[in-house]
């Protein structure tokens, strides 16, 4: 098949990629010039397992531009942010806009961004329906298919997954299911298209009522004088029962977000409070930090803390959304002195640096806000002679089994003194 991906990020530039390497003659297209750029001379990076070797055999069947050109299906993967917490489809409607001309009959345009419900007919469909003289699911094909890869161990769930096949026509859904079916070892699973945009927002948005749950269950351990940690672990051997880990906040680009597009215009009341109990946990962190800095005859004011981890999840250098930065920004309004240290964040609202001995020179209190492999072996005997008196730990990812000796320490769901 000819086919025309729109949008190169996360997601659109290694599935490019594999319809390329599946022997699809691809273009993939970015209005970025940058990104095209270093696609085009080889700079361009994703820190991802298997990447290098997929971009190397995808390049024989792949050409990448600044502009869409004619195919038999056009694949969008374009961001779908927030905009004061309600879905911004603006990517969307662009890119629309941009392979309208294009689209002939009989082509198949499918939606691989998360959206709000119906919007892959209300912002895809008419868009192109009101620039040509077609009509959708009969002279031109819909569909929805929801990337569902998990950022760390994104080929490999790419090629694995089971995907969500979602159109409203039986020419639509067999199409479909041809070219995912060409790289996708996955089920192929066959829903109309509002069901496939449900059942994507369904999936992140239980993860996110899920750590809410754990957080929740955080804060009333605290106030029992219990340690979350065995309640969730005991809890946890019943045969049907997973609840997720309590933190110091919930970031990325999907689960802070896609609950906001699933309940968007409807009475939520469940999603609503998961969402606030998992955005109040930044503020809940410091109010720990305060206390064990109380213990330690100190205040916020003044003190140097290093927040340790600026990615929004262990072990990848993504910071969007991430709870640091909250971290940071309370921190600052209570006249901290904020230091970051990541050892693999290059990107981040604030300077990160990577040489954590030099990081917590100095410091009062270490803030563990994301649970990287490498904070797991830190030599806390060292990190204790370079911070000043009375150091203090808040663990927000309840990474560490136990206080390290002579400091401070508070972890989240864990009232230890
Ligand atoms: N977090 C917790 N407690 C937990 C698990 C995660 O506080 O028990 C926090 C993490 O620290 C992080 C945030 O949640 O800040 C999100 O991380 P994540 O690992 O839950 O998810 P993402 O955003 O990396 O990827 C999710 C995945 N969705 C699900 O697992 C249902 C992925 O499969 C999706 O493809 C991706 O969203 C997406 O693009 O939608």
């Amino acid at each position: 098949m000819k086919v025309c991906v729109i949008g190169l990020g996360y997601i659109g530039f290694p599935t490019a990629c594999l319809m390329a390497k599946a022997g699809h003659n691809v273009t993939g297209v970015d209005i970025s010039e940058e990104r095209v750029n270093s696609i085009n001379n080889g700079s361009f990076k994703l820190n991802e397992p298997g990447f290098e070797e997929l971009f190397t055999s995808a390049k024989k069947n792949l050409v990448v531009k600044k502009s869409p050109e004619k195919a038999d299906v056009f694949v969008i993967c374009v961001p779908t942010p927030l905009k004061n917490k309600a879905p911004d489809n603006s990517y969307v409607e662009s890119a629309a806009n941009a392979i309208a001309p294009l689209v002939e009959k009989g082509n198949l345009v499918i939606l691989e961004s998360t959206v709000m419900p119906k919007a892959t007919h209300e912002s895809i469909g008419k868009i192109i329906e009101n620039k040509t003289n077609m009509k959708a699911d009969a002279d031109f094909y819909l569909a929805h298919c929801p990337e569902r890869a998990f950022p760390g161990n994104l080929i490999f769930e790419l090629v694995n997954n089971d995907r969500i096949i979602g159109s409203d026509t039986e020419k639509g859904k067999e199409l479909t299911k041809e070219l995912y079916a060409s790289f996708c070892k996955g089920g192929l699973l066959l829903a109309g298209t509002v069901t496939a945009e449900v059942a994507k927002l369904s999936e992140n948005t239980f993860r996110s009522v899920n750590i809410a749950f754990a957080n929740e269950l955080a804060l009333l351990s605290e106030n029992l004088g219990i340690n979350v940690k065995d309640v969730i672990s005991l809890a946890n051997k019943h045969p049907r029962v997973n609840i997720h880990a309590p933190g110091a906040g919930v970031g990325g680009h999907c689960i802070p977000v896609d609950p906001y597009f699933l309940i968007h215009g409807q009475n939520a009341p469940l999603v609503k409070t998961a969402l606030e109990i998992n955005e109040s946990m930044p503020e809940h962190t410091i109010h720990l930090l305060k206390n064990a800095l109380h213990s330690a005859g100190k205040s916020i004011e003044g003190a140097k803390v290093v927040l340790l981890g600026a990615a929004y999840k262990p072990d990848v250098d993504d910071a969007r959304e991430s709870p640091a930065e909250k971290l940071a920004e309370i921190l600052i309004s209570n006249k901290a002195n904020v230091v970051v240290h990541d050892p693999l964040v290059k990107r981040f609202a604030y300077p990160v640096v990577s040489d954590i001995g030099s990081a917590v020179e100095g410091a009062d209190a270490i803030i563990i806000s994301t649970a990287h492999s490498a904070y797991k072996s830190v030599d806390w005997k060292n990190m204790k002679e370079k911070m000043n008196t009375k150091p203090v730990i808040v663990d927000g990812r309840n990474l560490l089994s136990s206080a390290p000796p002579g400091f401070i320490y508070k972890s989240i769901g864990n009232p230890v003194k």
